[in-house]
């Protein structure tokens, strides 16, 4: 099972200079810049997942928006959900010799040898969001990104006070929506999950069901459509996402069952969206995913870049939100 370490590496080498190369769905998100000691701007190559979720499209603004600031020269690719549209982006960052190469692993497995053309080329890469399996701890310098075990567990954890709230007696029959296939969030949150319902609810606690809805809005309706036909004394759901506990309460409703109160909603990331459901009293509990990144990544590219050490986890700050605190969290919320 994936599992990350946090240690320190030893500093990187610094990248070659670049040639010229198209790339699928590739733009250039940010102008080159006065890099403050007259050097030439820092050019990132950055692979991003696809804009599957409200997470993943704030997520893309934050990368974006710190490149701008920072003065970098972004090359900015959207894989659509496809590793080999990530591979191919990869490859056409490494022939134009960008400095830094950053990107959101779809999937946990399958990196190595584009990795190991990277790394030929002393072109350090930089996980953000998701990250990887390898066997080279070599291949890649840090990860910046959430603890997704943690936040399964923490998903568990806000289940029993929500079960608690709604003083909900008897056995818990819960329907899980699973994230996208391989993808580490998926991996990680249903283990740290299991981890608390293994511990502490062995004897109360079932899933019923379990299934990915790809973290999309549709998927989530279309999975949870199925859930309803198979096991209609489903009384929690947990999804992987708010945009597929989103999709999820469209097909709730149109089962005559009312969503936060009939079959209690537990959810992750937190995006507005999420927050106006919980208000409306249809999400009971969201354990916040922070994809607002772009700053920290672009403070390590540059460390990266200038040859320090840098940790091998850097992790985001995020809370967990109950339903009452929704209304009174929205205004402040920034994604
Ligand atoms: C989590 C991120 C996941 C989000 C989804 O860091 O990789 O992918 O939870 C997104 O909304 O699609």
């Amino acid at each position: 099972m994936l599992s990350r370490r946090n240690f320190l590496t030893a500093a990187v080498g610094v990248a070659a200079a670049g040639g010229l190369a198209a790339c699928a769905k590739e733009d250039d998100g940010a102008s080159s810049s006065s890099s403050g000691d007259g050097g030439k701007a820092i050019t990132l190559g950055f692979s991003q997942v696809g804009s599957e979720s409200g997470w993943r499209s704030a997520n893309t603004d934050s990368v974006k928006a710190a490149a701008k600031e920072a003065g970098y020269t972004l090359k900015f690719s959207d894989a659509q959900q496809k590793q080999e549209n990530q591979i191919s982006a990869i490859r056409s960052y490494i022939t134009q010799g960008v400095d830094v190469i950053a990107f959101s692993p779809v999937v946990v497995t399958g990196w190595d040898a584009v990795l190991k053309e990277a790394k030929a080329k002393k072109i350090p890469v930089v996980l953000t969001d998701r990250s990887v399996e390898t066997s080279d701890e070599s291949l890649y310098v840090t990860l910046v990104g959430s603890d997704f075990t943690d936040e399964g567990r923490r998903a568990a954890k806000i289940l029993e006070k929500v079960i608690a709230k709604a003083g909900l007696k008897g056995a818990v029959k819960i329907a899980q929506l699973e994230g996208t296939t391989g993808a580490a969030p998926a991996i990680e949150r249903a283990k740290g999950f299991k981890e608390v319902m293994d511990a502490s609810h062995k004897d109360d606690w079932k899933v019923v069901v379990s299934q990915t809805g790809d973290f999309t809005r549709a998927g989530g309706k279309q999975v949870m459509a199925a859930f309803l036909t198979s096991n209609p004394d489903i009384n929690v759901l947990f999804a992987h996402n708010d945009d597929m506990a989103i999709g999820a309460i469209q097909s709730i409703e149109a089962a005559g069952k009312k969503p936060g109160k009939d079959i209690l909603i537990v959810s992750i990331d937190g995006v507005k969206d999420g927050f106006v459901a919980m208000s409306e009293g249809k999400i009971n509990a969201i354990v916040e995913c922070n994809p607002l990144l772009g700053p920290q990544l672009m403070d390590v590219v540059k460390k990266v870049k200038d040859g320090e050490t840098v940790e091998r986890w850097i992790k985001t700050e995020e809370g967990d939100f109950m339903q009452d605190q929704a209304a009174a969290a929205l205004p402040s919320r920034k994604y």
